[in-house]
């Protein structure tokens, strides 16, 4: 399967994808993406329709090249204690191995994160047998800090259950947030330095505005949904996340991984379907965003394609809002 990328075209078209987290490793531009499931059943607000049950992973020499398709990297038949809905992964390198990070409901139907290895970027991946000890909702996404720390942040409303765990244990029918509350954050947790588990138990990351007040949970414009992505640019974390509800892709900056960080503005503007999740990686001189949409299918929300836009900050830092769709 041989396929040039084009800024804002599908990376590739033989298969759906979505949620793709962009790495660099060895000088190659790796894309670890959910995939999504060839299906006609009905959509819900639980995310039913997202089926998923393997992970393949992408890569390209450079965006010059054409994309390559390295076929299964895990299937959830491997899995020992997953049970359906192998969502949106990210990966991470470290002592020379490979992390698979992704969520799945587990056999009570509750969503984990787990985590597999290999000793190639492209995979195949080896599961763990257990999920991570302390992991629920979805949506990982593994940042390794230039000392050589690793964090996970996680968590996603609605069908991702990160308000069933707003006590810390999980609740099945948990009391909705009133909107003058602080809106629940992501998930922060400081990873083993085997990568197989959480140093300390996860934390919440709090994101507040330009006056240090968190934001609240009727802000739907700035407040957490789901899809958490931080990167470091000039010394600053930059935390970026999707609103969910309004269908923005935003961020918030920090001087420190684990926050808080400060509400700052947005990076995409709505794409076609419901869902829009993104990552940010620097490959040589330059910084791309990589994000989806269900262009490919017409706007079905869990047929989706992964695509990419070059970035670009402005001399204070702030990042340039993207339009999905420029003429
Ligand atoms: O792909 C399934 C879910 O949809 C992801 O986990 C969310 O971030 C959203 O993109």
């Amino acid at each position: 399967m041989t396929q040039v990328p084009k800024q804002n075209q599908p990376l590739v078209t033989h298969i759906y994808t979505a949620d793709p987290s962009a790495h660099v490793f060895n000088g190659r531009i790796y894309i670890y993406p959910s995939h999504d499931l060839d299906h006609d059943g009905e959509s819900n607000d639980n995310g039913d329709q997202y089926r998923m049950e393997d992970y393949h992973v992408l890569s390209l020499d450079s965006f010059d090249s054409p994309v390559v398709d390295h076929g299964e990297a895990l299937h959830i038949r491997d899995v020992p204690w997953a049970s359906k809905q192998m969502w949106a992964p990210d990966a991470a390198h470290k002592n020379g191995m490979y992390y698979l990070f992704f969520p799945a409901r587990d056999r009570e139907g509750i969503f984990r994160i787990g985590v597999a290895t290999s000793v190639s970027p492209e995979g195949p991946f080896l599961a763990q047998p257990n999920y991570i000890e302390g992991s629920f909702s979805i949506d990982p996404a593994v940042f390794v800090d230039d000392d050589g720390r690793s964090y996970m942040y996680f968590g996603g409303l609605w069908g991702g259950q990160l308000e069933k765990w707003r006590t810390g244990e999980f609740r099945p029918d948990p009391e909705e947030l009133a909107p003058d509350a602080p809106a629940l954050g992501p998930r922060v947790a400081l990873l083993s330095d085997d990568m197989l588990s959480f140093q300390a138990m996860p934390h919440e990351v709090e994101i507040v505005d330009e006056d240090g007040s968190p934001i609240l949970a009727g802000d739907e414009d700035r407040r957490y949904f789901e899809g958490p992505w931080v990167h470091k640019h000039a010394g600053l974390y930059y935390l970026s996340y999707s609103t969910g509800t309004t269908h923005k892709l935003v961020y918030a900056v920090s001087r420190d991984p684990l926050g808080p960080y400060t509400f700052k503005g947005t990076i995409l503007t709505p794409v076609i379907g419901w869902t829009t999740h993104h990552s940010i990686v620097q490959f040589q001189d330059k910084w791309y965003l990589f994000y989806h949409d269900s262009s490919l299918s017409g706007g079905v929300n869990h047929k989706r394609c992964v695509k990419y836009t070059e970035l670009h900050y402005g001399e204070d830092g702030t990042i340039l809002t993207i339009d999905p769709y420029p003429e």
